[in-house]
């Protein structure tokens, strides 16, 4: 097998191969800072990373890699009851940052990332079978998991989506999303270091810096492309662009036909999750589909099962997606090993529903459960955000849904049974909390919650 970070060890310098909104480093300075780093990070357990949208998020985490270290990114904004859970949880050993406020309330060290060092040797690639990152992701009840997703895995996957989007070193890759997801971090940074295209990092999504950027690729939510769209000269100038790609969340319909209108070309949707990576997508080459997400992906086989988990025919049947392949996590970790992965054989439940066309192209349908919320393409369970709300000594009983939003997707609604409390009190004591996109957006004070004959919040009444 290659390297993981491949494209990084091109002999052939690179010039701005990394921008943020404030500087560019090229290739050989970014593999210099990284392996000097990497020096000081080998033979640690697991790294934290305070995953600013920044380049020196870039050299942490391509650090951590190159050390062999599996990294887990943290929420810049990540309130102390979250950073304390993935702290903890992950038992990372120190955390990267220029931030030296980034512990928070926890002991842990904080190593700088920006510093002057002696540039070190390039550290021998560990086996592919090694965790590189560990992802903290939204379950329907409790804290975050973290993903464990082998090198191999993101290797995997970052090939992947080099055939089927084309990716190669020609290119350069604009978005403005947050590092610590797959989309920001595995797609978006882990993809140019591991194709040797440009990246473009805006800080934020912005209609008016993607449009600045000149890119050739662009990726973004439904909600970056929304936005876009209500920016037509923004809109207008991503025209020149080869490629621009939807996830993490459905994109509306109107939104796919007005891109098409506006940039001259239909955007490319693809589908996945934190713990499979991206597994089914439209080619750069073929057909694009509004409200269809695609093919698999090569290496990646799908299939629909119903509630007995039989195997359904492809056509109309709306079955429970399952996927299987090369890209899928180890499973979560647990006292700092990953768990089993919850796949019979090899097939892992996504939670998503779905239908496989005759062609084989996918459309997803929805959610199994209704207490994973996409909100602007961030996975947030309601579990964790009820157990915050609980947490106010003026609160008896929570409930919190998603509920449909024009730009978001959903936004977090709560209903709330409380005493002498305000709705903005509970806003801002869940942002202490939690990251600030797990705030609820809408508060209903009720008296009480709707519950069925067990005792059990009617969701679907709230909703
Ligand atoms: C937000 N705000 C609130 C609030 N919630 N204020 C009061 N009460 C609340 N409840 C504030 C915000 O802090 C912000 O303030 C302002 O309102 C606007 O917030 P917003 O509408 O949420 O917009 P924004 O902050 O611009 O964020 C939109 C977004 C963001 C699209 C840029 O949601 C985003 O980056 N999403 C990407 C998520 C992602 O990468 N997911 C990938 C998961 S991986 P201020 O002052 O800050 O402006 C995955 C796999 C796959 O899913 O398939 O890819
Ligand atoms: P996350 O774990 O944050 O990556 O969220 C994964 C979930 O996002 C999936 O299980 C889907 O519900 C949703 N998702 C990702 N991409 C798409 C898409 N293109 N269309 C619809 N839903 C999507």
């Amino acid at each position: 097998m290659t390297r993981l970070l491949d494209a990084l060890h091109e002999p052939a310098d690179l010039a701005d191969a990394v921008r943020d909104a404030h500087g560019a480093l090229s290739r050989h300075q970014l593999l210099g800072r990284a392996a000097a780093l990497a020096a000081e990070v080998a033979g640690r357990r697991m790294v934290a990373v305070h995953a600013e949208p920044n380049l020196a998020t870039v050299v942490a985490i391509t650090a951590a890699l190159l050390a062999g270290v599996p990294a887990v990114p943290l929420p810049p904004d990540a309130g102390e009851l979250e950073r304390a859970h993935v702290l903890n949880d992950s038992c990372a050993e120190l955390i990267l940052s220029d931030d030296p406020a980034a512990a928070g309330a926890s002991a842990l060290p904080v190593m700088p990332v920006s510093t002057p060092r002696t540039p070190g040797d390039v550290p021998a690639e560990p086996d592919p079978s090694a965790p590189g990152l560990v992802l903290y992701t939204s379950g329907t009840t409790g804290p975050p998991k973290g993903a464990v997703l082998s090198r191999a895995a993101l290797a995997a996957d970052l090939d992947a989506l080099a055939t089927v989007w084309r990716w190669t070193g020609a290119d350069t890759l604009v978005h403005g999303l947050p590092l610590f997801h797959v989309h920001g971090l595995v797609l978006g940074v882990l993809g140019p270091l591991r194709l040797g295209s440009r990246l473009v990092h805006t800080g934020r999504p912005t209609p008016q810096a993607y449009a600045a950027a000149s890119g050739t690729m662009y990726f973004g939510v439904p909600t970056v492309w929304s936005r876009v769209c209500s920016a037509p000269t923004a809109a207008r100038a991503l025209r020149a662009a080869r490629l621009l790609v939807s996830g993490s969340a459905p994109l509306p319909v109107p939104v796919f036909d007005d891109l098409v209108a506006l940039t001259g070309q239909a955007p490319v949707e693809r589908y996945g999750m934190t713990e499979t990576l991206i597994t089914v997508s439209a080619r750069a080459d073929g057909e694009r589909r509004a409200g269809q997400v695609g093919l698999p992906v090569p290496g990646v086989e799908t299939r629909l099962v119903d509630d007995t988990g039989e195997e359904l025919p492809t056509g109309d049947a709306i079955g429970h997606l399952q996927v299987r392949g090369g890209t899928l996590f180890d499973g979560y970790l647990r006292a700092g090993r990953p768990e089993p992965s919850p796949a019979a054989d090899g097939w892992y439940a996504t939670g998503d529903v779905a239908v496989i066309g005759t062609d084989g192209w996918h459309r997803i349908v929805g959610r199994a459960s209704t207490d994973l919320i996409k909100t602007g393409g961030y996975r947030v369970g309601a579990g964790e955000v009820e157990d915050a709300l609980l947490l106010h000594p003026r609160v008896t009983e929570a409930a919190v849904v998603g509920s449909p939003h024009p730009d978001l997707g959903e936004q977090i609604t709560a209903y709330v049974v409380a005493d002498d409390v305000t709705a903005a009190d509970l806003v801002a004591f869940v942002a202490d909390r939690l990251a600030a996109h797990k705030r609820p957006r809408v508060v209903h004070l009720v008296t009480a919650l709707p519950r069925n004959a067990m005792g059990k919040v009617q969701k679907n009444v709230l909703r």
